[in-house]
């Protein structure tokens, strides 16, 4: 099987190595001209365990290669972003996704199987790839099989689970279902379930949408213990001890590329019925100013007030910073004349970002752990000694070691 991927991030690289691990000849695609000298080369322009060494795997074997135009091949996979429109509902912009499909029309030939795996709003196939290849004079199911294939895989973690999760495939057709599935039985050892593309864009929109919701009920919580002189996490810890509850981890909103983005493709389809899903992004956006409102009181009465921002990645042990709160919150401190901050983030590779801890805290008043980086686990108190105020304020609960010199506050000791 030759297959051709068009997007080399965050799931395209992996999903493309992954492919070309089990004996595929895969051919890359990707409109940045570093992207492909740098993979070439063998070396990986992001940040996830296992991927490097694979990468190195499969260029010695000659069975990946980059390139800035597709080829003909057997399959074509679409892996580029969705961002949101900036419109009222911050609907699905299809803009990458039908310019990617149209750069593989001209290679295209009759029994190809082109599959979509970026995030799309329901009826993304139906109403507006599907007509697409169809103007291109193809009969879908017969001459080429169309699919939506959503990626599931957790940044950190993609090599695991792109082999063992369950996988969703949804054709246009039936004949388009059993197509795409044939491709995944290359290397997936997770289930392979079989449904029409609608079904399939609206179940991972859903799963996005459950983690959403779920942390936007953890992070109401907080609020609302806060007012009421409830330690929130003790809350979460005893309410979770009950068989069938499940309460998600409060913190200083919900970043990355999905569950920031993703549920708005829902609101935007049906705005007036899906009130929920608008509710639990309103509840979650409005976390970094939460956050920025307890600093504010952390630091009353403290003049030139420096705070040291602990990570700006959007998640733990990751160097991406799409949608993070941690940057918001770093930039609202920062526009604020009051404070002086610096951002120390071991995985960020932001030019603001430092990487010494000792020059990141210098002189500072408070350190406000954003992200749950494993290098803050376990705080190397000598390396702090330079601070002036000893607060820590950790957001995400993620400081194991304490040490007497230190105020550490989380969500679960605040205090309105
Ligand atoms: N977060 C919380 N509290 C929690 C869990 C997460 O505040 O209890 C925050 C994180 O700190 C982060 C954000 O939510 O800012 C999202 O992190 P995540 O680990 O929940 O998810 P992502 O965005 O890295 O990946 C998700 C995954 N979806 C689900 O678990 C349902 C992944 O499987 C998807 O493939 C990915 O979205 C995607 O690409 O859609």
């Amino acid at each position: 099987m030759k297959l051709c991927t068009v997007g080399l991030g965050y799931i395209g690289l992996p999903t493309s190595i992954m492919f070309a691990k089990h004996g595929v000849e895969v051919l890359g695609v990707d409109i940045n001209s570093d992207v492909i000298k740098s993979l070439n080369k063998g070396l990986i322009h992001i940040e996830e365990p296992g991927l490097q060494e694979a990468l190195t795997e499969v260029v010695g074997t000659g069975k990946f290669k980059a390139a800035s135009q597709p080829e003909v091949s057997d399959v074509f996979i679409v892996s580029v972003p969705t961002p949101n429109k900036d419109d009222a509902h911050k609907s699905c912009d299809l803009t990458y996704v039908l310019s990617a499909t149209s750069t593989i029309i001209p290679y295209l030939e009759k029994g190809n199987t082109i599959i979509v795996e970026s995030t799309i709003a329901p009826r993304s196939m139906d109403d507006y790839v599907k007509p697409l290849i169809e103007d291109a004079g193809y009969t879908i199911g017969e001459d080429v099989f169309l699919v939506h294939c959503p990626e599931r895989v957790l940044p950190g973690q993609i090599m695991h689970e792109l082999i063992y999760n369950n996988r969703i495939v949804g054709g246009v057709t039936n004949n388009c279902t059993e197509a795409g599935a044939k491709v995944y039985e290359t290397f997936v050892q997770g289930e392979i379930v079989k449904t029409d593309a609608k079904t399939a864009e609206m179940s991972k929109l859903m799963e996005n949408t459950f983690r959403d919701v779920n942390i936007a009920l953890a992070n109401e919580l907080t609020k609302v213990c806060t007012e009421l002189d409830i330690n929130s996490l003790d809350v979460i810890q005893m309410a979770n001890k009950h068989p069938r509850v499940n309460l998600h981890t409060p913190g200083p909103g919900v970043g990355g590329h999905c569950l920031a983005v993703d549920p708005y493709f829902i609101v935007a389809k049906a705005p007036e019925t899906a009130q929920m899903i608008n509710m639990a992004r309103t509840i979650n956006t409005s976390m970094p100013d939460f956050v920025v409102e307890n600093v504010d009181k952390l630091l009353k009465g403290v003049n030139g007030k420096k705070v040291t921002v602990f990570g700006l990645a959007y998640k733990g042990d990751v160097d991406d910073v799409r949608e993070s709160p941690a940057m918001e919150i770093y930039q609202s401190l920062k526009n604020n004349d009051e404070y002086e901050i610096n951002a120390y983030d071991p995985h960020v590779k932001e030019d603001f970002a430092l990487s010494n801890i000792e020059e990141a805290t210098a002189n500072s008043d408070l350190i406000l752990v954003l992200t749950d980086h494993s290098e803050f686990k376990k705080l190397d108190f000598n390396s702090l000694n330079k601070m002036k105020n000893k607060i820590i304020f950790d957001t995400k609960n993620v400081v194991q070691n304490r040490s007497e010199e230190f105020n550490y506050i989380n969500f679960g000791n605040l205090h309105d």
